[in-house]
């Protein structure tokens, strides 16, 4: 039930039960005021998932300023809506079952891959601080973890993530390396043709 990925990760296998159908609802609602983006790299290349946030900060990217936390959403000018109370409360008791009690995330950043998404090997570095974990949720469509190490050139493991897992990386492994291989097309009941991540974490002290 709870496996062990790293010295600070812990893999909560298909831990979303009846939790997944709101969790789809609520993102549905919140992506329609707050829709989903193809960020722009420092560079000027167009990130092939799609993202929206919700919480104090949301994560953005432009061309010309890079990655960072906004209080408000580059595509609306709006502030970021609040994170739902019942996924503030669900995210904490999943952080407390990893060992990590008292979470109270102020980001969660919702990722949509369709077919063929990825996100190659980087590094969550862009919170002031790293004492929290990340906590990850999949929904609908498989995809494949990569879980490297401390570089770009630590030997990475792939970890299969399906639809109701959690996993929560938090001390030594909240900055290894890690991705996502290109999604492998297909339908599920729930999410259609897509793939669904929730990431929460705490970026300001
Ligand atoms: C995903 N998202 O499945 C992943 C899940 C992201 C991202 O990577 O940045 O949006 S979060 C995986 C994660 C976070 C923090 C640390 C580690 C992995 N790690 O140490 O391997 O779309
Ligand atoms: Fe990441």
């Amino acid at each position: 039930k709870h496996q062990a990925l790293g010295p600070g990760s812990v893999l909560l296998r298909q831990r979303l039960n009846t939790q997944a159908n709101p969790l789809m609802r609520e993102i549905t609602a919140l992506t329609a005021e707050h829709p989903l983006q193809h960020m722009v790299t420092r560079g000027g290349h167009a990130m092939s998932v799609a993202t929206a946030s919700c919480g104090r900060y949301g994560w953005v990217s432009d061309a010309v300023h890079g990655y960072r936390y906004t209080t408000t959403d580059p595509a609306t000018g709006l502030p970021w809506s609040p994170i739902p109370a019942h996924w503030l409360t669900l995210v904490r008791t999943l952080a407390e079952e990893a060992g990590y009690p008292g979470f109270i995330p102020d980001s969660a950043l919702i990722n949509r891959y369709a077919a063929g998404a990825r996100m190659g090997l980087h590094q969550d570095r862009d919170e002031a601080t790293l004492d929290w974990p990340v906590v990850s949720l999949s929904l609908g469509l498989p995809a494949r973890f990569m879980f490297g190490g401390p570089t770009r050139q630590s030997p990475v493991i792939d970890v299969p993530l399906l639809h109701g897992d959690v996993v929560v990386w938090g001390g030594t492994d909240r900055l290894r390396f890690h991705g996502i291989r290109p999604l492998k097309d297909g339908h599920h009941s729930l999410t259609g043709p897509y793939r669904y991540n929730l990431t929460f974490r705490r970026v300001q002290p």
